[in-house]
Formats: structure tokens, C-alpha cells, sequence
């Protein structure tokens, strides 16, 4: 047999412990951390088999991201820092359910399909976030990848951003950047202070930011960078670890809550940035002279630093296609902006990182963002050249441009990196929060969650924009939209929850939640609801 070891270990390390079935999913797999350890030590055989078959090292990353503390989950790196490819998805799948009896057989069985010599040498990088569940399954997943004979580089506690970054750099042999925490530090943060190398403060831009660090790693990756970027940039950092990792804070509680992140002390004036519990999301809140609060989400984000690309291109003459990834939840006035105020290609893609990377890879220079804060720029080796180029031979656009993307982590989206990315634009244009904030004005929007027998009855068409089944769905659906001027509405089955989400726009908030209201009992009554009717009827009553 070629996997001696695998059935022994686990039955006596790490037995299977849920029956039901469970899928890898856009966030990998992730549950109550209890469930877990055998997920794990699966996980570390699988990442040696795809190691093994594409002949580099593969990332494992132990993270439930903005999910409670008690939560934790495993998603696997791809050679060029990319998600696992979708075949392998599969292979995942197939493997955490398979009884401890047969592991041994299913791994030859994935060996066989994918052609792989499981002898050759195997590389698998793992690192973990602050739960306190990741040391212990950072432990089974270590487990897994030696019983397969696989060689293990534990990176310990760090973000999700550096991990796809040291995956990348170490297959490219160095060529994106060091493959180290250090090397990684450097690069973005030199970048970023000689970007400001005039002075720190411009216009309405203040060099001062409160750091929420959602009491997880990103606060740590934030202590390292202060030490890095100086006086560049003021940073006051609050949730440093002191508090519940996530709880009433980070940037998923802001973007779901749009309220100031608890933890941190409410000042008017000052941006404050909050990431979450692995710092792949990033959003920001401002409190307005006024006294208004305003989130600044990934919309905002993209549309900040898209107008920024577009310019510094048109300005350096280089003859290279910009544009902007984003997903069907984008805000249609974000989109309307970028479209026919700054001349912006937009494309749509469905929801979930690798889709949008994937969309963003048809352009030289690709921003791509979720509304929820992930998201990059990503650029082609064309446009690499062409702007270092241009750089060297002193085209002041073109340097800036270069500058620029050594301060993005173009292999996943990367909540400090994109930070001190919109810190960079905010200081070229000499810009307050506010400033940013009045480039367009968010139309009403709101989501609701509605339960079903079955979510799969749902399917989607055109970037989830038209539901396809159940059939005439999508008929009430247009029909109720058609009821409001310049509404808009869509419903897809989520990856990570078992629940239908419904997403409605309109003018205003009254009649975004009616309409919300109207297609969530559609849902209900055409897709099998199994919640109460009424509750949703009087959601926002
Ligand atoms: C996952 C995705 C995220 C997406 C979210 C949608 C990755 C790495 N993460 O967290 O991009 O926004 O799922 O969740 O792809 P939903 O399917 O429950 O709406
Ligand atoms: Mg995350």
C-alpha cells in the first residue's frame, strides 16, 4: 500500500467525527472548531497529494476568518497563491468524507486520476490565525502531511494575505517578492513611505488613522507594519487581542452593523480601519463634522482606487486595459461612477474570491472588490514591464504606478495592504473621508436571509443577476421590481450558510425594504420556505 500510515493514525489520532456530510466550500471548510481536527489531518494529507502533483508547495491556511471565536476552518493555497483549483475542491470533498477505513484508498484513488507519483517530495506551508483552537489543528494538519510523507514549513500565526503571499514567492523563486514575513513587511511598507516622501500631510489629508485589529492577527501584522512605515503614517491601534476576537468588532460587524466598531473610542475626524479576524477585509468608518457616520466599503474602496489607476495611466500615456471586478451586491450607484463618471470598464462576476480574481485576470491592471472589503488589483506581466519601464526612464505616472503596486498584494485580497493603498490615493488627491465619500452617494440597499427545505432549487444565471430555477421566479421577481423606479433585486443560494439571501436596491430606504420584504416572501412561497411568512412580513415594520 502506498499510505501505510494514514488509517492508523487516524483512527487513533484523529477519527471521524461528524456524519453528515460536508462540503468544501468559497471559504473552505469551516464549522464549530470541535468538529474539526479530523477535517484537518485530511487536509494535510490532501495538500501533500497537491503538492505532489503540481510539483511546488501549497499553502494551508487554519482560519474561520470573521466567524465567533468558537468557530475555525481550513482552506488550502494553490502554487501561485490562487484558491484551490476546482478539481481539487472535489478531491477535498470526497476525502473528509470518506470513513477512516478507506482513507488510504481514496488517496490512491485521487493519486490515480491525477496522474501523481506519490513518491516525489512534497512541500505543504501551513500557518493559523489567534484562535485559540489553531495551534491544536494546526497540530493534526502537521500530522497529516508527515504521515504522507511530506516535508512541513509552519509559519505560525499570521494573516491569510501573507500566507498566499509566501506561497507565491516561494514557487516563483523570489520573483513577486521575499519569500519571508520580513521580506514581506519590507516591500510594502518601503513602497508606501517613499510614496509620501514630500510629507505626510496634504490638503484635507491627515496622516492619522484608529487601527481596529478585530482582536485577531491583523493587529499583530499591524504592530509589525508600525515599526516598518514610522512616522508616515499615525496610527492609534485599538482590539489589539484584549477582547473577544470579532465580537462587536472588525470589519464584518461594521459592514453588516454600519456602526463604529465597539473597542474603539468614537472620535469625529479621524478614519478609523477595521479589518477581520484573518485581515483579508478592510472597512472604513468616519464620523462626519456633522456628526454622521459614514462605512466606506469595498464599493468605495474599489471606485477610490480605480479613479486613481485610471488617472496616473491616462497621465503616464502607457496604452494599457484598466478595469473593475465587482459582484452582483455592488452598490448600482458605485457602479454607475466608475462606468460614466471616470470611463472605467466594469465587469460582474459571482460571488466568492476566485471568481472575481478569475474576471480580473482579462484586464492588464484588474481592481477587483467585494462589497464586504476583499479584494486587489492584480496586473498582467505585460503591464508589470511596461510600467517599470516607463519608470525607470523617470515618467513620474509611471513611477508613482510602480510605487503602487509594490504597496498591493496582488495574490488575495489584503486588508493592510489595501489600507495604506487608500491611505496613498487619499493623500495624492489631498482628501478628507468625507471628501472620498461624496465622489457618489450609496442608493438604499438591504438583505435579508430567508430559510428553505432545500437552498440548491435555487439556481442562477448572468453573474447570480437572474434566478433560473424554480422557474418563474424570476418572472414575480421582475414583476416586483418593476414597481419601483430604478429598483433592483436578486436572490442566490449562499455557499457558506444554509439560508437564500435576497438583495434589493431602490431609492429609498422605505421602498428598498419593501421591496426586500416582497421578493423574500417570493423566496418564500415559490422556493419551499420552511420560516414563518409573517415574520418576514413585518421585518422592518
Ligand atoms: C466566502 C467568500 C467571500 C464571499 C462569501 C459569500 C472567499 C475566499 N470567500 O466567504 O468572497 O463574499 O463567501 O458568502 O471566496 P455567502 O455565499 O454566504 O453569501
Ligand atoms: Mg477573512
Amino acid at each position: 500500500m502506498t499510505f501505510p500510515k494514514v488509517v492508523t493514525v487516524a483512527k487513533e489520532q484523529y477519527p471521524k467525527s461528524v456524519k453528515k456530510e460536508i462540503k468544501y466550500g468559497t471559504a473552505g471548510f469551516r464549522s464549530n472548531a470541535a468538529e474539526l481536527d479530523f477535517v484537518l489531518y485530511r487536509m494535510g494529507l490532501l495538500a501533500t497529494l497537491r503538492s505532489q502533483d503540481t510539483g511546488a508547495a501549497i499553502g494551508v491556511m487554519i482560519t474561520a476568518s470573521h466567524n465567533p471565536v468558537a468557530d475555525n476552518g481550513v482552506k488550502l493555497v494553490d502554487p501561485a497563491g490562487e484558491m484551490l483549483a476546482a478539481a481539487w475542491e472535489v478531491h477535498a470533498t470526497t476525502l473528509v468524507n470518506a470513513p477512516d477505513d478507506s482513507l488510504d484508498v481514496v488517496l490512491q484513488e485521487i493519486a490515480n486520476k491525477a496522474g501523481i507519483d506519490v513518491g516525489k517530495k512534497a512541500m505543504v506551508i501551513v500557518g493559523r490565525d489567534t484562535r485559540p483552537s489553531s495551534e491544536h489543528l494546526r497540530n493534526a494538519a502537521v500530522t497529516g502531511v508527515e504521515t504522507a510523507g511530506g516535508q512541513v514549513w509552519d509559519l505560525g500565526i499570521i494573516t491569510t494575505p501573507v500566507i498566499h503571499y509566501i506561497v507565491t514567492c516561494h514557487n516563483d523563486g523570489g520573483k513577486y517578492g521575499e519569500p519571508t514575513m520580513e521580506g514581506y513587511y519590507q516591500k510594502i511598507s518601503k513602497a508606501f513611505v517613499k510614496l509620501r516622501a514630500d510629507g505626510a500631510s496634504n490638503g484635507k489629508y491627515e496622516p492619522e488613522i484608529l487601527f481596529d485589529g478585530a482582536n485577531g492577527v491583523g493587529a499583530l501584522a499591524m504592530e509589525e507594519f508600525v515599526g516598518h512605515i514610522g512616522k508616515a503614517l499615525n496610527t492609534t491601534r485599538y482590539n489589539k487581542g484584549d477582547g473577544i476576537l470579532n465580537h462587536m468588532c472588525g470589519a464584518d460587524f461594521v459592514k453588516t452593523q454600519q456602526r463604529w466598531p465597539g473597542g474603539v473610542p468614537e472620535q469625529a475626524g479621524i478614519r478609523c480601519v477595521s479589518v477581520d479576524g484573518d485581515a483579508d477585509r478592510i472597512m472604513y468608518s468616519f464620523i462626519d463634522a456633522s456628526g454622521k457616520y459614514l462605512m466606506l466599503d469595498g464599493d468605495k474602496i474599489a471606485t477610490l482606487v480605480a479613479g486613481y489607476l485610471q488617472e496616473l495611466l491616462s497621465a503616464s500615456g502607457l496604452k494599457l486595459k484598466l478595469g473593475l471586478v465587482q459582484t452582483a451586491y455592488a452598490n448600482g450607484a458605485s457602479t454607475e461612477y466608475i462606468q460614466k463618471k471616470l470611463g472605467v470598464p466594469v465587469s460582474c462576476a459571482k460571488t466568492g474570491v476566485k471568481h472575481l480574481h478569475h474576471e480580473a485576470q482579462q484586464y492588464d491592471i484588474g481592481v477587483y472588490f467585494e462589497a464586504n472589503g476583499h479584494g486587489t488589483v492584480m496586473f498582467s506581466q505585460a503591464a508589470k514591464d511596461a510600467i517599470r519601464a516607463a519608470a525607470q526612464a523617470k515618467n513620474s505616472s509611471a513611477e508613482k504606478l510602480s510605487g503602487v503596486m509594490d504597496i498591493i498584494n496582488e495574490t488575495v485580497g489584503d486588508a493592510i495592504s489595501d489600507m495604506l493603498f487608500v491611505e496613498t490615493v487619499l493623500h495624492a488627491r489631498g482628501w478628507s473621508a468625507a471628501d472620498w465619500n461624496n465622489a457618489y452617494t450609496d442608493l438604499p440597499n438591504r438583505q435579508m436571509k430567508v430559510t428553505v427545505a432545500d437552498r440548491s432549487v435555487i439556481t442562477t444565471t448572468d453573474a447570480e443577476r437572474v434566478c433560473v430555477t424554480p422557474v418563474g421566479l424570476q418572472d414575480t421577481i421582475n414583476k416586483l421590481v418593476s414597481g419601483f423606479s430604478k429598483g433592483r433585486a436578486f436572490v442566490r443560494a449562499s455557499g457558506t450558510e444554509d439560508i437564500v439571501r435576497v438583495y434589493a436596491e431602490a431609492p429609498t430606504q422605505e421602498e428598498t425594504d419593501k421591496l426586500a420584504v416582497q421578493v423574500a416572501c417570493a423566496v418564500h412561497d415559490q422556493a419551499g420556505g420552511t420560516g414563518d411568512r409573517n415574520a418576514i412580513l413585518s421585518s422592518f415594520a
